[in-house]
């Protein structure tokens, strides 16, 4: 049997080549060898205030993204979390397990609660154990995420492993797959932050739906540390990011970028940086075009359907462990 693979996006904002080259990339080239499950995380992204409109066409909107990105119907599941209610009859189990401590601990409680906990939405919060109830309920192996999700993975971990102790094994404790490139893509205008959906300042994200106009203007203003050469090295934030992008657009090895911009400035590596980011998205953006919501609706039911089959299994055995 092949082992399983689960992880999912929130249908928020719009989608950066950093949610691409840390996560999508990934789950595209993974789900030849694992039996892959592709949720569109609708239920996290009410955690902050959703137009409800914007949401639902949001929602499919990523979906089409999957698909453009690669991801496979034939050889994937990809659903939305909120047909299968499994999701949130678990989080309710796990939370009764989970501590208030572990919870407080989690950093992007405190970015995106901008540290004010009197205010900040409880789901918010409880955020992390949601995702843990995504995870555990497909008795999941590997969850391929950007580096910003590992402190919510590890705690997924935790959780599984706590209930499995107290309760007998019923939960697989899931690995994380955390590339070694493009784990954490940073913003082009501040390359110590993580390149983000919810950036106020649009200039630090390439956007997949970005035009080739938008996309080289961008590429054209992005900071650049000290020092002229093109190469990669830790303590220029700056070049790094940019150059593990050119990386994981075209394929080469970082020996080769190295060499194939040995002796050329910025001006060269920023054009060509540009040109190889529209070619990327040229024809993805053909993709996402190619998917109506008749089409979409075609894939995501039975998406449900068949993940429903695995997440009821699963619940099943924790309420009768637990004497439900
Ligand atoms: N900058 C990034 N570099 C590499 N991977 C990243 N991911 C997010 N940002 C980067 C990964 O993309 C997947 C889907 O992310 P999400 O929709 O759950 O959103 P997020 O993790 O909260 O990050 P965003 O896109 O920046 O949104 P906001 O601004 O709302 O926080 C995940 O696997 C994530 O690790």
């Amino acid at each position: 049997m092949k082992k399983r693979i689960f992880s999912g996006a929130q249908p928020t904002g719009q989608l950066h080549i950093g949610n691409y080259l840390g996560a999508l990339k990934n789950w595209v080239a993974l789900q030849d060898e694992y039996e892959a499950f592709y949720c569109i995380v609708n239920l996290h992204a009410i955690t902050l205030p959703q137009d409800p409109k914007t949401l639902r066409q949001k929602t499919l909107d990523l979906a089409r993204i999957y698909l453009a990105a690669g991801v496979d119907p034939q050889r994937s599941t990809i659903f939305i979390q909120s047909d299968v209610p499994e999701h949130t009859e678990l989080a309710w189990v796990l939370s009764c397990i989970a501590r208030m401590g572990e919870l407080e601990r989690m950093t992007q409680f405190k970015d995106k609660g901008k540290g004010n906990a009197e205010r900040a939405g409880v789901g918010l919060f409880t955020y992390p154990i949601l995702m843990a109830s995504d995870i555990l309920l497909y008795q999941t192996d590997l969850v391929p995420v950007g580096q910003d999700q590992k402190q919510h993975l590890e705690l997924s971990r935790d959780l599984a492993e706590r209930f499995n102790r107290g309760y007998g094994d019923t939960f697989t404790v899931p690995e994380p797959y955390i590339p070694k490139a493009g784990a954490s893509i940073k913003s082009l205008q501040d390359p110590e932050k993580k390149m983000s959906k919810s950036d106020d300042n649009a200039n630090g994200s390439i956007f997949l739906l970005d035009d080739p106009d938008t996309v080289t203007k961008k590429i054209k203003r992005a900071v650049t540390d000290s020092g002229t050469t093109i190469e990669f090295d830790e303590s220029r934030p700056a070049i790094n990011n940019l150059l593990t992008i050119f990386q994981l657009l075209t394929g080469k090895s970082a020996d080769e970028c190295t060499e194939h911009f040995r002796g050329k400035g910025y001006g060269d590596f920023k054009s060509e940086l540009a040109e190889a980011t529209v070619e990327f998205l040229r024809p993805f953006q053909d993709r996402v075009r190619e998917f109506d919501d008749e089409a979409l609706i075609g894939i995501l039911h039975p998406g449900a359907e068949k993940a429903r089959t695995i997440a009821s299994d699963t619940l099943g055995s924790v309420y009768k462990s637990m004497g439900l």
